[in-house]
């Protein structure tokens, strides 16, 4: 059991927001999936006040150990959210985060408030590093405007406020330091680093949001370095992301003073990853905490989800 922000999760590894669609893996898996799944907690896909659809296609481009993304934040909306997503999030066996995104602070306060009032959401993960809508990440990059706006919703839940860090800012760690002043419960990062990819012969850009946001294992080092950063300058529990696709990496995370690990891009690869990684993580632990001594390579005999290799 881990502990983090009062809730007590089965093991440290959760999922990043917005890229595990756990309704579309119902519907794919089954009652499959409540029995196994595979996350401690379930991060949901960022919402927003009113609904949106999205930036124009292409949305994805594969990279060299990675992809970009530029699918700028396609939901529902509040009220779609809270109607027909929140009660089949509600079925999973696990705590729920709903994280959320405004343009401006009102919206992020009605945000805030209108989740807050839900018993079925267990905490609040506050998007202010998507790469793919300007005000964003705006405010996730200057501490003192990421200050103010943890200021303003912190009296409004006391659910567990989870503030995503923006990789792209120079200091990482003010924009940490400035979210833990305000009050928040926890950060989360690194959120995708801006990236752009060109249409092949043509030299104009190939994404319809022009440029997007890079995961995958080619962001693992950067992450690595910036949870490190993070994890030295505030005390308040953090989660750390960008290219975990085996327990080693998370591993790794942990080593540097992440409390829980989230998987991403790997779960687009295999749905099952959340569990495969934490079983790998926990015979890491149990042999003390060193990659080289455990060969967690070999094929494992338990099959939670038939994710299909045949
Ligand atoms: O929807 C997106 O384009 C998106 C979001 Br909200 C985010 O936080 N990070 C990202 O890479 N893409």
């Amino acid at each position: 059991m881990i502990e983090f922000c009062g809730l007590r999760l089965a093991h440290p590894i959760v999922n990043g927001s917005g890229t595990f669609d756990a309704i579309a893996a119902r519907r794919a898996f089954g009652d499959a999936l409540l029995e196994a799944f595979p996350f401690s907690a379930f991060v949901s896909k960022t919402i927003t006040l009113a609904p949106r659809a999205g930036n124009p296609p292409p949305r994805l481009w594969e990279a060299p150990a990675g992809m970009i993304n530029s699918i700028g934040l396609p939901n529902r909306g509040l009220d779609g959210y809270l109607a027909h997503d929140l009660p089949q999030l509600a079925q999973l066996p696990v705590p729920l985060v709903t994280n959320v995104m405004g343009s401006t602070a009102d919206e992020v306060e009605r945000l805030v408030e209108a989740v807050d009032a839900r018993p079925e959401i267990a905490a609040i993960e506050l998007n202010v590093s998507c790469p793919n809508v300007s005000t964003g990440l705006d405010i996730g990059a200057d501490p003192v405007s990421l200050g103010a706006l943890v200021r303003a919703v912190r009296p409004l839940t006391a659910k567990p406020l989870i503030v995503k860090l923006t990789p792209n800012t120079a200091d990482v760690g003010a924009a940490a330091a400035a979210a833990e002043a305000e009050g928040a419960d926890a950060v989360s990062l690194i959120n995708t680093l801006r990236a752009m990819a060109l249409r092949p012969g043509r030299g104009t850009p190939w994404l319809g949001g022009r440029t997007g946001g890079m995961s995958g294992p080619a962001i693992r080092s950067v992450a690595l370095a910036q949870v490190s950063a993070v994890a030295l300058r505030v005390a308040i529990p953090v989660i750390g992301m960008g290219g975990v696709t085996h327990g080693t990496h998370a591993n790794d995370l942990i080593s540097v003073g992440a409390v829980l690990v989230a998987v991403g891009t790997e779960n687009f690869r295999d749905p099952c990853a959340g569990t495969r990684i934490a079983r790998e993580l926990k015979s890491l632990q149990i042999a003390g905490s060193s990659s080289t001594t455990v060969d967690v390579s070999e094929p494992q005999p338990e099959v939670e989800l038939n994710c299909g290799d045949s």
